[in-house]
């Protein structure tokens, strides 16, 4: 081993202090494969971790802004989403047939030298970061250590506020073996400090390794180890040691007259307004993105957020849809932007509000690749003008400086869980917000989750993908044990422990193609569903679940919204359509039996959920039932 040859003495030392000869050996291993120039080694002083945040505006990943601690970064042109077709899981090739249609796989003796070979030199001149964190609180049961080497100090800068410091978490291991690592470079940059070959982004996941390999690229969901790469070796870890690795937020859900709270947690494919419902004003928030799920020792279930930091799609975010964030982004503190309109050190994006004027001119993320941008610059792919901020543009803030973060963020224990809500993006189909029968008839509706896609992913928008428990891009075990996995889960808790499962949409549309719901509508949704879970409130039951009355949901939206919620509205909006919901089964059924060793028990829930819809069609003799109808 020959760490001296990029690691001063001081940066050496650190390593040593760990005691843990795999620490060692992956390092050495990757910094002679990547050849960097250098490397430095971050601990958890508050002196290292400046040191990474000035590194990202010295080698100009970041650009100091107006407001104090404000850096904008740009990804480039072609890297402003995650990377599904270059994502892939190394599998032995006699593993390949079991993995399903689904999952992105590749031979892993074929694809480890295809990557190894992408990153043979790949740091030249480049000076590596070595940095180590936490994946959930610190000193807890729940948590997975992550060694992260990376030559991107934006991924560096990002990864601190987004993750709890792990080098003390190291020592605490004692040698063990058992760390996620993540290698991560950029690649050669171009003059505008942007990945030069995207044609070369490669993402390859190994679960055999508990590692991801990943290069030419620097949009977070493809570069940070932690985020998007770690949930899928998590994925992977919890279903072979019985507990969840779930893409959902935590937050807790306070009653209009804030006489107790009660946690949720919330699946939503990218983009269908996943953190907006988690910082509903009014609500605290423990977590964004994702949660790792135990069963405790009162047979309750309890989550931790594995992150300590928010990476938010900015569009949308107004003073009138989104105060909480909105006031975070116009205050001094520790905050990366990404893929915005700049202009004189100020940050524009998308659906900011009306209160503001967009600037004529600046740079945006397309600058990298076509110098200033203009209003009415012309064209992408499909010949549209170019947004001045791109649709999947994102910050970046710690969530304790967030004036709605809950007290439980980092407790070792977690939080007890008592609802679980399934979101979707659905113009023409479910309801705003039903509750579901049981835990398994709740595994089937998280597992048929359908989204129109959205910018963030590369690719068409405005298609419906199915999307189990909103999940489905990083799941790396075949579905039918996915699901296998939850249901054993739920047959675990104590029965009086279970929490109770929600679906909510958002995106249902009139005739017109106008939504019903104002954005924050849902507001409504989750306090019913905390209302239902404290017994607070009776509902009408559907064949498709526990939907909500009239009178109840009038009362809420006059109390918190001071407006009459009309009965034709309620009408409209809480029907149940069963054609649509007959036409959305078969396309469920049609994805599932083509998996391998799905449950029998998720047929059986899929086929009385088609049933109960037939059979209402019979009694009421109409396609649209009436919400007045079941009620009678
Ligand atoms: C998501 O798309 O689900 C995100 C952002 O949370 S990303 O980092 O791209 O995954
Ligand atoms: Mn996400």
């Amino acid at each position: 081993m020959n760490l001296e040859k990029w690691i001063n003495k001081k940066d050496l030392e650190k390593i040593k202090a760990l005691n843990n000869p795999k620490v060692e050996k992956v390092i050495d291993e990757y910094l002679t494969l990547c050849s960097p120039e250098k490397a430095v080694v971050i601990d958890d002083s508050p002196e290292d971790i400046a040191f990474v945040r000035q590194m990202a505006i010295d080698f100009k990943e970041e650009i100091k802004l107006a407001i104090d601690g404000h850096t904008v970064h740009y990804d480039g042109y072609y890297d402003q989403a995650r990377d599904k077709k270059n994502t892939r899981l190394l599998v032995p090739s006699e593993e390949k047939e079991k993995y399903g249609q689904h999952i992105n796989t590749i031979d892993r003796d074929e694809g480890l030298e295809e990557v190894l070979e992408i990153m043979d030199g790949v740091m030249t001149g480049k000076t590596a970061i070595i940095r180590f964190f936490s994946l959930g609180p610190t000193n807890s049961r729940f948590s997975i250590c992550a060694l992260q080497i990376t030559d991107s100090t934006y991924v560096a800068h990002s990864e601190d506020l987004l993750y709890r410091q792990g080098y003390e978490e190291f020592k605490r291991l004692e040698g063990s073996e058992d760390f996620f690592y993540f290698i991560h470079s950029a690649g050669e940059l171009t003059d505008k400090h942007v990945t030069k070959s995207v044609d070369k982004r490669r993402i390859y996941i190994d679960l055999i390794e508990n590692r991801v390999f990943t290069v030419n690229n620097q949009y977070a969901g493809n570069s940070l180890g932690l985020k998007k790469l770690a949930l899928r070796l998590a994925i992977n870890k919890a279903i072979h040691e019985d507990w969840l690795t779930e893409h959902m937020f935590i937050s807790a859900i306070w009653p209009l007259d804030k006489s107790r709270k009660t946690y949720f947690l919330g699946a939503y494919p990218s983009a269908c307004g996943k953190t907006s419902t988690a910082m509903i004003p009014g609500n605290t928030i423990v977590g964004d993105d994702i949660a790792y799920l135990r069963i405790c020792d009162e047979g309750e279930v309890r989550a931790v957020n594995i992150e300590r930091g928010i990476f938010g799609i900015i569009k949308d975010v107004s003073p009138k849809n989104d105060p909480v964030i909105y006031n975070s982004l116009k205050t001094p503190r520790e905050t990366i932007f990404s893929n915005i309109l700049i202009s004189e050190g100020q940050t524009y994006w998308l659906g900011m509000g009306k209160q503001v004027a967009i600037p004529e001119t600046g740079m945006n993320w397309t600058s990298s690749k076509l110098g200033e941008w203009t209003t009415g610059m012309c064209c992408d792919e499909e010949g549209n003008e170019f947004k001045y901020s791109h649709p999947n543009a994102r910050y970046t803030l710690r969530l304790e400086e967030l004036e709605n973060v809950d007290e439980a963020l980092h407790d070792p224990n977690g939080v007890e869980v008592s609802g679980i809500i399934y979101g979707g993006r659905d113009s023409d189909t479910s309801v705003p917000v039903y509750e579901c029968f049981s835990w398994e008839h709740g595994v089937y509706v998280g597992a048929s989750i359908e989204s129109e896609t959205t910018a963030a992913t590369l690719g068409k928008a405005g298609v419906r993908k199915h999307q189990p428990m909103a999940n489905l891009d990083f799941i790396v075990v075949p579905l039918g044990e996915y699901l296998k996995a939850h249901l054993k889960f739920g047959e675990r808790v104590a029965s009086e422990k279970l929490p109770k499962i929600f679906s909510t949409n958002y995106f249902l549309r009139d005739e017109k193609g106008n939504y019903y719901d104002e954005i924050l509508d849902k507001k409504i949704w989750l306090i019913w569903a905390e209302g239902r879970v404290q017994k607070e409130y009776e509902a009408i039951e559907t064949p498709i679940g526990f939907i909500p009355k009239y009178g109840d949901l009038a009362k809420l939206f006059k109390e918190v919204f001071d407006i009459d919620y009309e009965k034709t509205r309620y009408e409209a909006e809480f029907s149940v359509r069963i054609t649509k919901f007959l036409e959305k089964i078969e396309r469920i059924e049609n994805i599932f039996k083509n998996e391998t060793n799905v449950p029998n028990l998720f047929f059986e829930k899929l086929e009385q959920q088609r049933k109960r819809l037939v059979e209402a069609e019979q009694i009421y003799g109409t396609d649209i039932i009436s919400p007045f109808l079941f009620q009678a």
